[in-house]
């Protein structure tokens, strides 16, 4: 059997666990085989992000800058105008991204909120980008009406394992998350789930992140795999560091579990060096953000990842050269 037709629902803690004891050089070279049986090895797809509504959110993730219980300095901000989003995801489209991610601070949306974010979704869709928007917890009436407003993807991570979940937020379950993901499933959007390591979690968490993911009814389509980035005046800035070695044994990890997903280098960019994220790539990520920022953080200005691209022979998903052998988005 190749490499490609693997895709298992049924991983166990021991089984994941042994693929992190591995020897890194069998990781990698694991990793990078399921890799290459199932993408182009040199292609990297680029998502653009734009926070739409910034800060005062209810909940208290631990990790963020946007809850109204931590305190960061951020500027807050209502839910941007149709033509503000349409002008950056112009931008965006010219700087050769595929997709574009747009964020809310919220717990949930109400519905008034979601018919602005729907007409959002139909005019990004309409510069011929890809859609993908995370706004929190979703009812099965709202991921239907996204569905049919034509949303390719929705953003919405377990964050963590969970036994360590009640650690990182109180004001909502990892029941509720699940939920929220069998709406999306159910409505036929594509998935887009991951976590943040480096929160001051255990490598038994770790692998219980990367279980849970892995054991969802389908793997979701993308996996965003953040590293923490600390903020001030958040209860996590601080907290140790996980090293690179450790960050991508993770990222080769998810690659093995889940073949065919796109694993997205995703939030921590900025602090990492090249060859780290080189080593990201070698163990199976194939998406990053691109674009000087995330939310209300800091990442790589475009200029630096061109030239890691290039220093890299990769290619991205919209360079007119290669598109005909782009197969995903
Ligand atoms: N409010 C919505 C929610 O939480 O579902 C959507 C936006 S929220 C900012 C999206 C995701 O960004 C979080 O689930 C978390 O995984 C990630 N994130 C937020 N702050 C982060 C940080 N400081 N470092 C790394 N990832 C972060
Ligand atoms: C995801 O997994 N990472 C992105 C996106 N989904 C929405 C968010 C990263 C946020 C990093 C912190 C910030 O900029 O506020
Ligand atoms: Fe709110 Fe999302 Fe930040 Fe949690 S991660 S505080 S839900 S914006």
């Amino acid at each position: 059997m190749s490499d490609k037709s693997i895709l298992r629902h049924d991983w166990s803690k021991q089984e994941i666990s042994a693929l992190f004891d591995l020897p890194f050089n069998d990781l990698l070279f694991r990793a990078q085989s399921i890799h290459r049986a199932n993408f182009d090895p040199n292609q990297v797809q680029i998502s653009t992000l734009l926070s739409i509504k910034t800060g005062a959110c209810p909940e208290d993730c631990g990790y963020c800058s946007q809850s109204a219980k931590n305190d960061a300095e951020i500027e807050r901000e209502r839910l941007l105008p149709l033509e503000e989003v349409i002008e950056k995801a112009t931008v965006a489209k010219e700087n050769g991204a595929s997709r574009f991610c747009m964020g809310a601070a919220w717990r949930n949306p109400t519905d008034k909120n979601l018919d602005k974010v729907i007409d959002m979704v139909v005019a990004v869709k309409g510069l011929g980008l890809e859609t993908c928007v995370t706004l929190g917890m979703l009812t099965d009436e709202q991921t239907r009406r996204l569905k049919k407003a034509g949303l390719d993807y929705y953003n919405h991570n377990l964050d963590t394992s969970p036994e360590y979940y009640g650690d990182i937020i109180t004001t909502r379950t990892f029941q509720d998350r699940l939920d929220t993901l069998k709406h999306v499933r159910d409505a036929d959007i594509n998935v887009c789930s991951g976590g943040i390591l480096g929160m001051g979690e255990k490598q038994t968490d770790r692998v219980s992140l990367l279980q849970q993911l892995a054991n969802l009814p389908k793997h979701p389509d993308s996996v965003p795999i953040n590293m923490l980035v600390q903020v001030e005046g958040t209860p996590l800035h601080g907290t140790e560091e996980i090293g690179p070695l450790d960050f991508i044994r993770s990222i080769a990890v998810a690659r093995i579990t889940m073949p065919e997903s796109v694993v997205r280098l995703s939030a921590g960019r900025a602090e990492m060096s090249d060859e780290t994220q080189a080593l990201c790539f070698l163990a199976g990520a194939n998406s990053i953000f691109y674009g000087d920022r995330l939310l209300t953080t800091d990442n790589p200005d475009e200029n630096h990842d061109q030239q890691l691209f290039k220093k890299l022979g990769i290619n991205n998903c919209e360079d007119r050269s290669r598109q005909a052998t782009c197969a995903y988005g």
